[in-house]
């Protein structure tokens, strides 16, 4: 029987410099399925950088869009109109912001991550108390997916529950000290500095990818 390959390794690009992402991407190309930007290196170099990496893997822009949904959208369509075929998105903002930049999605066919709750300690003292009903939106809304912390499984495991037909992709793995565990749990990783600080980051993604596949053979075989 032929087993299919689910479960995602996204790539966190936070570099600063062009040319370093972008041999970066190349270079472990074969083994990411995803890039993800964020304010780090579209802020350095500019936002055309997502047009370039979107040649290589679909590029998540991971802006935490946070704003009224006025503003909130047009984030959204300045990543959509840049290449970007999937947007991130606090949902503690309420569902008036998610919604709006949805909408935005749609007219891209473009998807929609949802912030549960961050992986960082700083997400006990606020996030935590309402990540559940975050992802209860996410999903009424019909977004694509959440993002959940591979650093607090626990956690992690009930936020899978609930959003149960949304995709669930994890960052914490490597310099976050966030449990491997998380690939059981979600549908893909996402992981910067383990790769991008490696001595060989084409090495350490095909590590990482070979480990993911290992649990996707294992969850085909239950
Ligand atoms: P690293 O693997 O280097 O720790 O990077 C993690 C990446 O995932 C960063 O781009 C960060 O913004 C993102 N991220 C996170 O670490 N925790 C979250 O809860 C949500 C994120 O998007």
């Amino acid at each position: 029987m032929q087993v299919e390959f689910m479960k995602e390794l996204i790539l966190a690009l936070d570099l600063l410099d062009r040319e370093e992402a972008v041999n970066i991407a190349l270079d472990t190309s074969d083994f990411v399925d995803r890039i993800k930007v964020n304010y780090p290196l579209v802020l350095s170099v500019g936002i055309d950088v997502v047009k370039e990496l979107s040649k290589i893997n679909p590029v998540i822009a991971d802006f935490k869009i946070a704003d009224i949904p006025y503003i909130s959208s047009k984030i959204a369509e300045i990543a959509f109109k840049n290449g970007a075929s999937a947007v991130i998105v606090h949902g503690f903002v309420g569902r008036d912001t998610v919604k709006a930049v949805l909408n935005v999605a749609k007219e891209y066919s473009g998807e929609v991550y949802v912030v549960s709750e961050l992986s960082s300690e700083g997400a006990e003292e606020f996030m935590i108390k309402h990540s559940i009903e975050i992802v209860k939106l996410a999903k009424e809304l019909g977004c694509h997916g959440v993002i959940a912390p591979a650093t607090r499984i626990d956690r992690l495991i009930r936020i899978r529950e609930v959003a149960e037909g949304l995709k669930v992709f994890c960052p914490g793995i490597g310099f976050q000290g966030g449990s491997l565990e998380a690939i059981k749990y979600s549908d893909g990783i996402i992981v910067g500095r383990a790769i991008y600080l490696a001595t060989n980051p084409r090495d350490e993604a095909m590590k990482l990818k070979k480990i993911i596949s290992d649990y996707d053979v294992r969850s085909n075989s239950l």
